[in-house]
């Protein structure tokens, strides 16, 4: 075992994809924030680099793929990185230079495809196969509705509902094939932890007292409260705070001007590090790093699974609180085998940062070994779902035959 194992996930850089490989197009709106591009650059990569695609990817904003992905440039056009082509998809009807109609289509989360591609695939000697990709949802409706095809009304063609889900008979969640060994190797080497916090936070690691937590949230009403009994609290926490739009509350809390990467902040028990929006690949060390991780919207939601840690998660709010069953439908997974005591108080701690009651952090902490014991055991059962990529895969080409 080398004594420091790497803190990044290995991207994406496939070799030249051979003339015969299946050339794939992944179309993304981006409708706020870091979720859409997230997920559908995570699922290019693993596209590309285990399953040998040839992919490009239509993207709407390159400055929200930036943020994810610092070498893409902003004033290219098309441009390739790690192997993956990525045209600007600088207005609705735009699809490209040269209008090349691909094997498999992608369209995420109902995007709208450039009517001129779409009229591009009918005319196709062999019409490509066609693809929704949907959100995340572990709602149990899901599995009925899991590639479901949908006749286009004018056109020769049948677009394939594609769900993500946490249940069998879904489309499964997006986890690459280097990803536990990755998180072992960082996990088995403290000289690989001890380097992770040197290089982000410009701290050592803490004492094996304190609780370190991730934060990566939205704006939310019950950071106050739990702030609150961090700083009052025996047991010291160490927060991180990657800069976004939790960021405002803990320099309003610190009485700071901002707090943003390379802010530090100390209150009784609480000791909080603010820490820069890494590029996507690193993401998941911040997750091995800490003890517990608030997460939200749906990419970093998935990948606080894999990381085997008790997490929190904020939900991306809809209208008409539709988002409250897809929370309960989550915790009826995650929860499922924990003891009554331990599932209520994760529960209460969901739905207070979720906006319903007071997050009860003593509650939450007196249930951690339990909620340890689950998060490792629930990894491993998501894992029976089978990856989405290798689903995606699977199923395209049992259409391309
Ligand atoms: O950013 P999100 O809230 O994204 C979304 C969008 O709002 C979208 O419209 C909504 O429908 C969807 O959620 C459900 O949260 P998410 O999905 O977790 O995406 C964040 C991405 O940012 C994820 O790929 C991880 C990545 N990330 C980094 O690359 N570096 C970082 O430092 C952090 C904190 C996150």
């Amino acid at each position: 075992m080398p004594s420091t194992a790497p803190a990044t996930i290995p991207s994406a850089a496939p070799s030249a994809a051979p003339p015969t490989a299946i050339a794939c197009d992944i179309f993304c709106a981006v409708i706020d924030n870091f979720g859409d591009i997230g997920v559908c650059w995570r699922l290019a990569r693993q596209l590309a680099s285990e399953h040998g695609w040839q992919v490009r990817v239509f993207v709407d904003d390159l400055h929200a793929f930036q943020k994810l992905c610092p070498s893409v440039a902003l004033d290219r056009a098309r441009q390739t990185v790690g192997g993956i082509v990525v045209e600007h998809w600088h207005t609705p009807a735009h699809a490209g230079d040269t209008l090349e109609v691909a094997d498999v289509v992608i369209e995420a989360f109902a995007c709208e495809l450039p009517p001129v591609y779409v009229s591009a695939m009918a005319r196709r000697e062999r019409a490509p196969v066609w693809i929704n990709l949907e959100y995340l949802s572990a709602e149990d409706w899901v599995a009925d509705f899991h590639l479901r095809p949908s006749p286009h009304p004018r056109y020769p063609l049948v677009k394939t509902f594609f769900f993500p889900g946490l249940g069998l008979g879904t489309g499964g969640v997006l986890k690459e094939r280097h990803l536990d060994a990755a998180r072992a190797a960082f996990e088995a080497s403290p000289a690989a932890r001890e380097a992770w916090w040197l290089k982000t936070v410009g701290r050592a690691p803490p004492p094996a007292a304190a609780t370190v937590v991730s934060l990566f949230a939205y704006e939310n009403l019950a950071v106050d409260s739990l702030l609150e009994q961090w700083r009052d609290r025996a047991e010291p926490v160490v927060l991180l705070v990657p800069e976004g739009r939790i960021s405002g509350a803990l320099a309003r809390f610190f009485g700071m001007p901002s707090f943003s990467a390379g802010a530090h902040a100390e209150c009784g028990g609480l000791r909080a590090h603010g820490l820069p929006f890494t590029e996507q690949s690193s993401y998941d060390a911040l997750l091995w790093a800490s003890d517990l991780n608030f997460v939200r919207g749906e990419d970093s939601f998935v990948r606080a699974q894999w990381a085997g840690k008790p997490f929190v998660w904020h939900i991306y709010p809809q209208a008409d609180d539709a988002h409250l069953p897809k929370l309960d439908a989550a915790l009826a997974h995650y929860a499922r085998t924990l003891p009554a005591d331990a599932r209520a108080a994760l529960a209460g701690f969901w739905h207070a940062w979720n906006g319903a009651g007071e997050p009860d952090w003593a509650a939450l902490r007196r249930h951690h070994p339990a909620l340890q014991r689950r998060a490792a055991e629930w990894a491993g059962e998501l894992a029976q779902v089978g990856d989405l990529a290798g689903n995606l895969a699977l199923f395209t080409k049992t259409q391309l035959k």
